[in-house]
């Protein structure tokens, strides 16, 4: 029993450290995702591809649509861009166990919305051009569209957004787990 029990633990040893020790990496099946990989030095679980809005994403057409009850906005990625630009150094910080940091320019979403003629402090239902899934539709409590440093973030890394991170647009908040962070933003209505 003892050696079938000192087998077991080499054997869970060899497949949690093949992050750190590089020969038995292939073993690895047990650790983290690796944090490394991914444009812009940010990981990507789900591409653009994967998620079924590459044409959708780098469509020129793109706009984002702020709704409130008594009117409709539409903002190109040029008009965002021509608006005051904020910076927040921001983790993604996913449930799955990695977390990365970021550093994101973009439109305060207060500021968005006051531009659309809302309340910066308005509660809000985000929508992705991700269509059928877990991560089309989350809803965002007003204090965080309130906080200056959530945005609607068009760069990240001082570098226009990869589509893989999002492109055109998504959403970066303070404090919200990674799946809230919505990427490849389509619309913003305030409820
Ligand atoms: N539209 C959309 N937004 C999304 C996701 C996604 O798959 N689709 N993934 C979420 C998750 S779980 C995390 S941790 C962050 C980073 O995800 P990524 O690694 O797929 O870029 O974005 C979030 N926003
Ligand atoms: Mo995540």
């Amino acid at each position: 029993m003892l050696t079938s029990t000192g087998l077991g633990v080499a054997a869970l040893g060899l497949l949690g450290a093949g992050q750190t020790v590089g020969w038995i990496e292939p073993l690895a099946r047990i650790v983290p995702r690796d944090r490394a990989v991914g444009p812009q030095g940010l990981p990507v679980n789900r591409t653009a591809a994967q998620a079924g809005v590459t044409t959708a994403a780098i469509d020129p057409a793109w706009r984002l649509l702020v709704r409130t009850p008594t009117a409709s906005t539409s903002f190109s990625r040029e008009s965002l861009l021509a608006m005051p630009q904020s910076r927040s150094a921001l983790p993604i910080a996913c449930v799955e166990g990695w977390s990365a940091d970021g550093v994101w320019d973009g439109v305060a979403l207060r500021d968005l919305l006051v531009a659309a003629g809302a309340s910066p402090g308005s509660r809000l239902r985000l929508t992705s051009l991700e269509r059928d899934g877990a991560y089309t539709v989350t809803e965002m409590p007003g204090e965080y569209a309130a906080d200056p440093l959530t945005l609607v973030a068009l760069a990240l890394g001082g570098r226009p957004l990869h589509v893989e991170h999002g492109y055109p647009a998504r959403v970066i908040a303070p404090g919200r787990p990674g799946v809230l962070q919505t990427k490849w933003l389509s619309s913003v209505e305030v409820l």
